[in-house]
């Protein structure tokens, strides 16, 4: 989506221009008054509605058809993976998902891990399914896939949490084994702080393992969300979830408002965008 800033001695001039250019319908992202060499300006930055409405449902695309579809054909627990970068964020993200309501706390969760190769990543899991009374299976090998969504088919979601390494080009136990489970979604989870394009190789390297979103974490190192929505643009996935913080599980948050506002489009929370005229 392309903002445009447009300048005038009036916001009715300014917007004249806006409309000129980007259409009837464009949506003020800002206005602002400035002076100029001792002059008043008016400054007004604007998109297109139909490309703030692209964006919207880029990040909206949770409800992806494919993920429908998919849907139709199996029966059990849905089933949500978190990949990533090491120390992204996913064990934290699946710690709140789990427990918040705008997550799936509302649901009956069960936790899988494929993160066996850390002892503190594995102890970590285990001591958070003792204190929630969660259940948790750890699967150390593909061919345990069945065995461990059987003892989970109570749930109505499994979350699973990955280790932070890359796909190989020769599958490891760990990337067979979320082949076999084949979630119903796939995030990969980054942090916010990430440059566009290191993101952008993270979404390349990621995406044998099947990701159909991405979650972004570490919202609170950014000043004022600044180049999240251009980060969420970049990665051009849908992103249901952000987090935000340490506290578990306060610090998740819808993805939508909070992207929308570090834009200047709506307050957060409100979804609403500023329509020309
Ligand atoms: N400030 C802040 N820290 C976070 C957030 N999410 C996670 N962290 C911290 O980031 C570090 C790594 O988090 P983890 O959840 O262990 O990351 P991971 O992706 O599971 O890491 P690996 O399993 O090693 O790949 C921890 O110190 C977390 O407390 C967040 O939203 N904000
Ligand atoms: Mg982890």
């Amino acid at each position: 989506m392309r903002l445009e800033t447009f300048r005038g001695t009036s916001l009715s001039r300014v917007l004249v221009d806006v409309r000129r250019s980007l259409g009837d319908d464009a949506m003020v992202v800002r206005t602002l008054n400035l002076r100029e060499n001792g002059r008043p300006v008016v400054e007004v930055v604007a998109a297109r509605a139909e490309e703030v409405e692209a964006f919207r449902l880029q990040l909206d695309g949770g409800r992806a058809a494919a993920a429908k579809a998919k849907r139709k054909e199996r029966i059990g627990p849905y089933t949500v993976a978190l990949v990533g970068p090491a120390g992204g964020g996913k064990s934290s993200a699946l710690i709140k998902l789990a427990l918040h309501p705008r997550g799936v706390g509302r649901k009956k969760v069960g936790l899988l891990t494929l993160d066996t190769h850390r002892v503190a990543g594995l102890e970590e899991m285990q001591t958070f399914a003792e204190i929630t009374n969660l259940p948790l299976e750890v699967v150390y090998h593909s061919r345990e896939i069945p065995a461990a969504i059987q003892r989970l088919r109570g749930c109505e979601v499994i979350l699973v949490d990955c280790p932070g390494r890359a796909p190989q080009e020769d599958p490891s136990e760990w990337e067979l084994a979320l082949q076999a489970l084949d979630p119903d979604e796939v995030h990969l989870v980054l942090s916010a702080e990430m440059r566009d394009s290191v993101a952008l190789r993270a979404k390349s390297v990621f995406a044998p393992c099947g990701v159909t979103h991405a979650l972004f974490t570490k919202l609170d190192h950014l000043e004022r969300d600044a180049g999240l929505a251009e980060l969420a643009q970049a990665v051009g996935l849908p992103t249901r979830w952000v987090a935000d913080g340490h506290e578990i599980p306060g610090d998740l948050k819808e993805s939508g408002p909070r992207i929308l506002s570090a834009l200047g489009l709506g307050a957060v929370g409100d979804g609403e965008i500023r329509r020309v005229g």
